[in-house]
């Protein structure tokens, strides 16, 4: 391809600068890490839904993973296939302590982490604010915003060093309320704020960040939600065909290989079978 003169070669090592001049710049950084080892990434929420199947599909393209939430044995069952490339870090999201022991006791092989993706997450309730539980709310608060700053936090040198991305998993329920969405969808608002936020506090580190936004996708999402209600959850995605887990790992590991002098903001994804209804009219 020829750009405005240049070859390909060569217009790859240029960019313009904020005052417009044409710079020559470094190379986009390789796609395995300088060591020439594969790169490392962390997912939280790797024992179910979005976050297993995204910790699948980056461990079968060659990354060492580490792979985190409470239920160990599901965490082992994943780890398996791959003993060298896999570790498995099982804490509660919520316990900033346990975070700290985690990333304390990471073998030498998985210290530096070039992609964090932030899924660990749920929705707890369907109720409407009068009548809803204080305790779900403050879970969702807990896990879906103080875990997910908590370990951001303690990852961030790290992913400096990097020059590493992160990947945090918001929800269309940030952007569109819904009656009973309260608490859930003001959690992931701030998620997707605090992407912004986080992209212009890492300006000039090389850190990118995204903020990936699906509408209704079929996973133990709604189960957890309904407090174990399998019928519940069934009758939500009857005749639907939601977004699945696969096809939000695909997203993140098309984020993931993208070259390093491109930051996606943010990706909203519905599956067709949903779309927004406008507002709701209350007549006296
Ligand atoms: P799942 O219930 O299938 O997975 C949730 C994951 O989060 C599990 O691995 C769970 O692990 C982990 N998790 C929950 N609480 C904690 C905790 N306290 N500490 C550590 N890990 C925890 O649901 P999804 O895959 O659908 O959800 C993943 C993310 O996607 C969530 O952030 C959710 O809000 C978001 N999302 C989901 C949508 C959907 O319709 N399904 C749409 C948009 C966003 P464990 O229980 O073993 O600890
Ligand atoms: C999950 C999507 O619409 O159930 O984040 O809130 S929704």
């Amino acid at each position: 391809m020829i750009v405005a003169g240049l070859s390909a070669e060569s217009s790859d090592n240029f960019h313009t600068s904020q005052s417009g001049y044409l710079l020559q710049s470094q190379p986009a950084l390789p796609r395995i890490a300088m060591n020439n080892h594969p790169k490392t990434a962390f997912v939280t929420g790797a024992s179910s839904g979005f976050g297993r199947a995204i910790a699948q599909r980056l461990l079968n393209e060659g990354w060492r993973l580490i792979i985190s939430a409470r239920r160990r044995e599901r965490l082992e069952a994943l780890a398996a296939a791959f003993p060298e490339r896999c570790h498995v870090a099982c804490f509660d999201i919520r316990d900033s302590a346990a975070i700290d022991s985690a990333l304390a006791e990471l073998p030498e092989n998985f210290a530096n982490i070039d992609l964090l993706v932030n899924n660990a997450g749920l929705a707890l309730g369907t109720a409407t604010a009068p009548q809803a539980d204080l305790v779900q709310w403050r879970q969702m608060i807990d896990t879906n915003i103080t875990g997910l700053i908590t370990l951001t936090h303690a990852l961030l040198p790290r992913l400096v060093t990097s020059r590493g991305l992160i990947i945090n998993i918001s929800s269309t329920a940030a952007r569109y309320p819904y009656p009973g969405g309260n608490v859930y969808g003001g959690s992931k608002a701030f998620v997707s704020q605090f992407s912004l936020g986080l992209r212009s506090d890492l300006h000039g580190t090389g850190v990118r960040v995204t903020s990936i936004e699906p509408g209704m996708a079929e996973t133990e999402f709604t189960l957890v939600r309904t407090g174990g209600n399998q019928a519940a959850s069934d009758a939500l995605y009857a005749g639907v065909t939601p977004i699945r887990a696969e096809d939000i790992a695909e997203q993140v590991a098309w984020i993931a290989n993208l070259p390093a002098h491109l930051n996606i903001n943010r990706i909203e994804t519905m599956p067709v079978n949903q779309s927004l209804a406008g507002f709701q009219v209350h007549r006296e």
